[in-house]
This record gives C-alpha cells, structure tokens and sequence, in this order.
C-alpha cells in the first residue's frame, strides 16, 4: 500500500534501522524505544492488523515467530528475556495500520505495558 508507513520501511523506500530481514518480515528498531531493545517485526506484504488473519499462508504464523526469536537472538535479549506485543484496533492503541509485533527487552520489563 502506497500510503502505509510500515510498507514503505519493509521495502526500503524509507530508511530506518533495519536489524533482520528476510523474504518474508523485516525487523527495524522502533523510533520512540520504550526499552533499551525496541523492535518491531512485520510482514512485508500488507496485512492490517491480527484480524486479518485469513490473509496469511498456512504456516506463516510460525514463521513469524521463529523469525521473532531470531530477532531476540540478533539484539542479545533472547537468553535474559523479553516481551513481544502486538497492539490491535483503537482500544489496543493501534497506531500504525499494518500488523506489527514489538519486541522489549534490555532491561527488567516488570509490569510494564
Ligand atoms: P502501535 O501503537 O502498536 O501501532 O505502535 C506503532 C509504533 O510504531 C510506535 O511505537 C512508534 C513506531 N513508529 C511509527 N512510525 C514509525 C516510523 O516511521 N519508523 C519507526 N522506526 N517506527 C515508527
């Protein structure tokens, strides 16, 4: 989609700080990090949010969460922990209108939402 942000970072038409990237997801470092590791991870072709799910290929779930791990891996929080969220729709203070997983860590998240 032309006019969505997530789409233009994932195919490289804007810049941003890219850690993992593969045929399907990119991971980049979120412009306003919440933790000492912020990530988000995205599908590069456009799917709204985690209510479109009919518009994943079987399997594609999985993918993403073995690429998540990668990315965990990558930024050195895979062994001392981290939270993954995906916020959904105007109650779940969803920002930007393509499906997006972000990945804390760095620090003790304790109760942090
Ligand atoms: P959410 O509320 O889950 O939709 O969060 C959207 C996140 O995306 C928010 O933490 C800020 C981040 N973000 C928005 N625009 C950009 C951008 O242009 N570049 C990067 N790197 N992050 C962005």
């Amino acid at each position: 989609m032309d006019d969505c942000i997530f789409c233009r970072i994932a195919s490289g038409e804007i810049p941003s700080d890219i850690v993992l990237e593969d045929g399907g997801f990119v991971a980049f470092r979120d412009i306003h990090p919440k933790a000492p590791q912020h990530l988000l991870v995205v599908p590069r072709s456009h799917i709204g949010s985690l209510n479109d799910l009919e518009l994943w290929r079987k399997g594609e779930g999985h993918l993403l969460l073995q690429f998540i791990v990668r990315v965990a891996e990558r930024v050195g929080v895979k062994e001392s922990g981290y939270r993954v969220l995906t916020n959904v729709g105007r109650d779940g203070g969803q920002e930007v209108q393509h499906l997006h997983f972000h990945i804390l860590g760095g620090q003790d998240l304790g109760d942090f939402r």
